[in-house]
């Protein structure tokens, strides 16, 4: 009998959905599901998810990939990946305390667990990283203050992914990526900050044993697989936090490329060789999933959201102008590539949900400027899809500044992934913006479930090497700058650049007002 053909099945616990692949021993991909969910918004700012939700995704679309393939299959180990960041608040007997504060939720209390840990350069002696709102650590804190009752029944905290694990595995385990999302981590030394959780004044009991990403950390337990349909003992790697997956998902395994992510947040981010003083208030220097390596990144949080956002917009409003009654994602992009490189003399700042990075403010939002009576929704939908590609250019040049053109910016390949990309034009924008090739690859469309699985494949050796992994990462399409297109969108963010500061106040002023 020939020897079954070796898989690895990846498993992404996104914010609006959760998608399972199936990725097999020559790098190609069998079966893929997604299974969409929605997110709980009781008030402005706020988003939280019941794990549950997660769960009945997850199983979903396992079985579903499941069905697309011959039964006799091995599946030879699971990597998981999601959002990150999100707090599950666990008790003693490890039921869920209330639904998990997301990433994108704005309630925090970074500011005093800053001052509590000693400061902002004691904290970042301490995590390598400022304590930025959307962090576990900061929502915790949150927990302490305003749930009391709550934050007392707290045993164990875990991020999203890693609760899938415990349903999974049984074990309460995490990865070097996620865990240095939670603010609580030392990024430099691979290890929970315990010294700065005790000075927080929490319990570093209620984290669980953090490993490199691609170790196995569990098997499928006999629960596990009654809920999954998938064998019991099969291996569980650590994984990835998914804004970090993500990279080795797009082909890159060292420091010379920059990648790109347009999914609901947008995000820009590099390998580096070694974890460099991150003395910025915005960025992001994590563990990468490569044991060797590091990762730089900001994250704008409105990247397809400020799309989505354009959405409502044109189907509510604009419905009876020229143009289709539904606007979908391809109606609206043929719609901005009506207008001009440059949008006519439009400029959009996409801040819709306040900005993480290069701009650090829960408080900023967004503007339309430069408006004439010229103008119309078309000049309106481009300026939304440049500003976006603005504000991750923004974060590249803020990643330059912060040091990093030595170490990873040496010729930049710009590769792209997540679901804003299937558009050309916002390909051709990030070449023309970044004034280098743009590149998407196999596999990265799928989103961090195939980066899951390449950790999965490295963990059991059913790749040998990274560079081995990421060879089935062949080039899909490419994007070259347009030298006259490149000069004038460069003029157009010097405009971009100038307006945060110079709107700042106002803005602060008009958040403020209507929270009020
Ligand atoms: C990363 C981040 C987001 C979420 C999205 O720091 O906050 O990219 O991981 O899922």
């Amino acid at each position: 009998m020939s020897s079954a053909l070796q898989t690895v099945l990846g498993i992404d616990i996104g914010t609006s959905a959760c998608k399972a692949l199936l990725l097999d021993e020559h790098g190609r991909i069998l079966a893929t599901h997604t299974v969409s969910y929605e997110l709980e918004q009781p008030r402005p700012g706020w988003t939280q998810q019941d794990p549950q939700v997660w769960l009945e995704g997850a199983r979903h679309s396992v079985a579903a990939v499941l069905a697309q393939v011959p039964a006799e299959t091995r599946i030879s180990a699971i990597g998981l990946t999601g959002q990150m960041h999100g707090m599950v608040p666990l008790d003693d007997s490890d039921q869920v305390i209330r639904p998990a504060m997301l990433w994108n939720d704005q309630r925090s209390e970074c500011v005093a667990l800053t001052e509590q840990a000693g400061g902002e350069t004691s904290l970042r002696h301490a995590t390598n990283n400022p304590m930025l709102p959307g962090y576990t650590g900061g929502k915790i804190a949150w927990l302490r203050k305003h749930e009391p009752a709550h934050y007392a029944r707290l045993k164990t905290v875990l991020n999203p992914k890693d609760w899938l694990r415990l349903t999974l595995t049984g074990e309460k385990a995490t990865e070097v990526s996620d865990a240095s999302g939670t603010g609580l981590f030392d990024v430099r030394a691979r290890v929970w900050a315990t010294a700065l959780i005790e000075r927080l004044d929490m319990d570093p009991r209620w984290l669980p044993p953090c490993y490199e990403s691609s170790h196995i950390s569990g098997q499928v337990s006999r629960s596990g697989a009654a809920l999954f349909g998938l064998p019991e003992g099969t291996p569980v790697v650590g994984g990835g936090g998914d804004s970090v997956v993500q990279t080795l998902g797009c082909g890159v395994t060292g420091a010379g490329q920059v990648q790109t992510t347009i999914g609901t947040a947008g995000i820009t981010a590099c390998a580096l060789p070694q974890p460099i003083d991150n003395l910025t208030g915005s960025l992001q220097v994590f563990c990468n999933v490569l044991p060797d390596q590091w990762h730089m990144m900001g994250v704008a949080m409105n990247g397809g959201y400020a799309m989505r956002w354009l959405q409502r917009l044109l189907r509510s409003n604009l419905r009876d102008n020229h143009g289709p009654t539904q606007w979908d994602f391809e109606a609206i992009v043929a719609h901005a590539n009506a207008s001009a490189p440059g949008s006519r003399g439009l400029v959009f700042l996409p801040y819709l949900n306040g900005e993480r990075a290069p701009h650090a403010d829960p408080l900023a939002r967004a503007a339309f400027v430069g408006l004439s009576a010229l103008h119309d929704s078309r000049d309106m939908a481009r300026a939304v899809m440049e500003g976006v590609i603005f504000s991750l250019y923004d974060i590249y040049v803020a990643m330059q500044t912060a040091g990093m053109q030595t170490q990873a910016m040496q010729s930049p390949v710009l590769k792209t992934c997540g679901g804003g990309v299937r558009a050309p034009l916002w390909r051709q924008m990030q070449a023309d913006v970044f004034g280098c090739d743009v590149l998407t690859t196999a596999g990265s469309e799928q989103g961090a479930a195939f980066g899951a699985a390449l950790v999965a494949a490295l963990g059991i050796d059913m790749f040998a090497t990274p560079e081995a992994a990421v060879q089935h990462c062949h080039v899909l399409t490419r994007e070259t700058p347009d030298p006259d297109t490149q000069a004038l969108l460069r003029t157009q963010f010097e405009i971009y650049q100038s307006l945060y500061p110079a709107l700042r106040p106002a803005l602060h002023r008009l958040a403020q007002n209507t929270e009020s």
